[in-house]
């Protein structure tokens, strides 16, 4: 028991040790005490900074956002989809999927990152909006609504999105959600079928990766 003790006061001892560097160097020498005094008393660093708050409105600074998802899924089917925003203009959407069967493919911003039970996780299409299913040119469409990806002979889609409705921040921001590429053909909510209007009718999911932030280049 004392053991126990003893080791738990090393241990306090040892957890309350580091901020006593820092208080004692400004409580305790005299120099140290002298120079931040130095740049405190004198006016130009508040003239200063008056100035940067002033001129702040007045700064056009361009930021620019990146996302990238990475799909897989149960089958072959896999891909990369890399995302980037300027400011609050389009989201730039480049996709490359392989293993594809050749031909058209629906492909779709879903609500959720989530793939617990895989791509059927993700849920429903991203409609912030509460419309029905659409092609990505309509005014009725889902956010997510990004229509079809076309593969080529070797199974090879690989398509540059440019997009309004998909942006990497703000309320509608896409970020945590999830790419899904589909079996069928996204019919854009005009093919008749009783899904048409909700997912297109695009059958099942082939891969699916979740969008997240990656280093502005
Ligand atoms: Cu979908
Ligand atoms: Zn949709």
């Amino acid at each position: 028991m004392q053991a126990l003790l003893a080791a738990m006061a090393a241990h306090t001892i040892i957890a309350a040790s580091p901020p006593q560097p820092l208080l004692s160097s400004f409580s305790n020498p005299s120099l140290s005490l002298q120079s931040s005094f130095v740049g405190l008393s004198i006016k130009f660093p508040r003239q200063s900074l008056k100035f940067a708050v002033a001129s702040k409105p007045l700064t056009v600074v361009a930021e620019t956002k990146k996302a990238v998802a990475v799909l897989k899924g149960n089958s072959q089917v896999e891909g990369v989809v890399s995302l980037t925003q300027e400011d609050n203009g389009p989201t730039t959407v480049n996709v490359r999927v392989t293993g594809l069967t050749p031909g058209p493919h629906g492909f779709h911003l879903h609500e959720y990152g989530d793939t617990t039970n895989g791509c059927i996780s993700t849920g429903a299409h991203f409609n912030p909006n509460k419309m029905t299913h659409g092609a990505p040119e309509d005014e009725i469409r889902h956010a997510g609504d990004l229509g079809n990806i076309v593969a080529n002979a070797d199974g090879v889609a690989e398509a540059t999105i440019v997009d309004n409705q998909i942006p990497l921040s703000g309320p509608n921001a896409v970020i945590g959600r999830a790419f899904v590429v589909h079996e069928l053909e996204d019919d854009l909510g005009k093919g008749g079928h009783e899904l048409s209007l909700t997912t297109g009718n695009a059958g099942g999911r082939l891969a699916c990766g979740v969008v997240a932030l990656t280093p502005v280049q």
